[in-house]
Order: C-alpha cells, then sequence, then structure tokens
C-alpha cells in the first residue's frame, strides 16, 4: 500500500542546506526511489526561474540586476505563492511533493545580508500560511567542504562569509517555531549514504502521520 492510501493525501518533503549541499543530486534520487514504489511523485524548485517573477530573480541571482533587499525578498516569497495552489492540489490529490529550497532558504539568505530592519521574524512573515512541510531534510555541509564541489562561486551569495552565515542562520531557524519540521542529514557522506539517510527518514515520518493521519499543515 502507497503513502497516499495509507494517509489519504501525498506529503509534503522540503530539501534545504548551502548551495552545492547534494539538495538536487537528492531530490532527484528520491523522486526516482518513489517513483519505483509505485508513488506518484512532483519535484518542485525554488526559486521557480521560469515564471516572470522567477526570471526577475534569475537576473538578480545571476549579477545581472539590482533590486533593493525588502523587494527581492519578497519576490521570492512571491514566487512561492505562485505555486501555493497547485503544491496543495497535488497534495490533496495523493501525490507526493518534493520542494528543493522553500521559505527557509527565504528567510535566512535574506537575514544574512545584514540589513538592519530584515531580522528573521520580519523575513519569515510574508511566507507565513504557506503548506508547512511534513518533514525538511537539512543537508548540512560546511561551507568549507560546499565550495570544493564543482561549479561553487558563480552566482550572489556563493562566497564563503555569506555561506558561513547561512548556515549559523539555519542553525537559529532550527532553534525557533520551525524546529519541528527539520532532520538533519550529514551531507558530507557519499551520495549513497546521504540518500539512504534521506530514505530511512521519509519512511519513519510517513509511517507516523499514517499512523496519526495528519492533515497537512
Ligand atoms: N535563495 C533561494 C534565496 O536567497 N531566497 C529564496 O527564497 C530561495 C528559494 C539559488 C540561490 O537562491 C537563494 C539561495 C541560492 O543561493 P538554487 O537555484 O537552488 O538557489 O541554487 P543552489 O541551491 O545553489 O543549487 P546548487 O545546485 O548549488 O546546490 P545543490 O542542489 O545543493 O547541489 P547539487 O545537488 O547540485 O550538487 C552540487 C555538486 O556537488 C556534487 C554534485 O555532483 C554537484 O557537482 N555532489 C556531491 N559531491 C560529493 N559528495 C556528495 N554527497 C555529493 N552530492 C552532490
Ligand atoms: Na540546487
Amino acid at each position: 500500500m502507497n503513502t497516499a492510501d495509507k494517509l489519504g493525501r501525498g506529503l509534503l518533503i522540503v530539501f534545504e542546506g548551502l548551495d552545492r549541499a547534494g539538495k538536487s543530486t537528492q531530490c532527484a534520487r528520491l523522486v526516482n526511489d518513489l517513483e519505483k514504489r509505485g508513488e506518484k511523485v512532483k519535484h518542485v524548485r525554488f526559486p521557480d526561474r521560469t515564471t516572470p517573477i522567477g526570471k526577475m530573480i534569475d537576473n538578480y541571482l545571476r549579477g545581472e540586476s539590482q533590486q533593493e533587499d525588502h523587494v527581492i525578498h519578497l519576490l521570492f516569497s512571491a514566487n512561492r505563492w505562485e505555486l501555493a495552489a497547485t503544491i496543495k492540489a497535488e497534495i490533496a490529490a495523493g501525490t507526493t511533493v518534493i520542494v528543493d529550497r522553500y521559505y527557509y532558504s527565504g528567510c535566512v539568505y535574506s537575514t544574512a545580508k545584514g540589513n538592519p530592519d530584515m531580522d528573521l521574524a520580519w523575513c519569515r512573515h510574508p511566507d507565513e500560511g504557506l503548506p508547512r512541510p511534513d518533514i525538511c531534510l537539512f543537508l548540512d555541509l560546511s561551507a568549507a567542504e560546499a565550495a570544493k564541489r564543482g561549479g561553487w562561486g558563480e552566482e550572489r551569495y556563493e562566497k564563503k562569509e555569506f555561506q558561513d552565515r547561512v548556515r549559523k542562520l539555519f542553525g537559529t531557524m532550527r532553534e525557533s517555531a520551525d524546529k519541528d519540521d527539520f532532520v538533519v542529514i550529514d551531507a558530507g557522506k557519499s551520495e549513497e549514504e546521504v540518500a539512504d539517510s534521506i530514505k530511512s527518514e521519509v519512511e519513519k515520518v510517513a509511517a507516523s502521520l499514517a499512523a496519526s493521519k495528519k492533515p497537512l499543515g
């Protein structure tokens, strides 16, 4: 019996972590694994660079345009709201939705800029009301380790001091009202080992949700 039959809905699974922590790699593996087991799965990533708002974000990240700090923060949030109704509908219809970055990134990257009137609490507000994940898999890797992986350094936030601040802020968020969502995964291990830890965490949460028939938060 699959998750949808047991729980009456799909799961909302989020991946978070620093740039190059391995989120996209692990999202793809989990999608593949769940599909093989007969689950309906949809893979979403934020920013979704394909929408008009997403294109503005893409330009900003590639350094081709400037945006005022509050403005880009609200664009990232709006980019999630664009997809919120679709995500809810998919989950209600029994599809598990796997999300590569969500509002946790939205909060910590904006806060890490150090703008004095944008603390974590301010940054969290525009995303309040978005569906809450059943589990947030935090792929934990030091900025130094992440920097050794391919491609790092090309986009706006890919600088060691900035990533160090981001990692610290993820730590703060893991102690906040959002703490129940987080499961920390050691992302410094091999791809297979990381995938195995993720699989076992997802199975655990699916079983506990099925037992309590918990609705989407
Ligand atoms: N942002 C995002 C905000 O500021 N606000 C927001 O609201 C949101 C949603 C773009 C930027 O936007 C910021 C955060 C980001 O700075 P993005 O498009 O998701 O976000 O870009 P990245 O997260 O930077 O995506 P990356 O592709 O850099 O990182 P991933 O997905 O974590 O890493 P992945 O899987 O692509 O792997 C990176 C490399 O490492 C290797 C892979 O083969 C690849 O070469 N790798 C491993 N190597 C060794 N061991 C392992 N276990 C490995 N796993 C993967
Ligand atoms: Na990615």
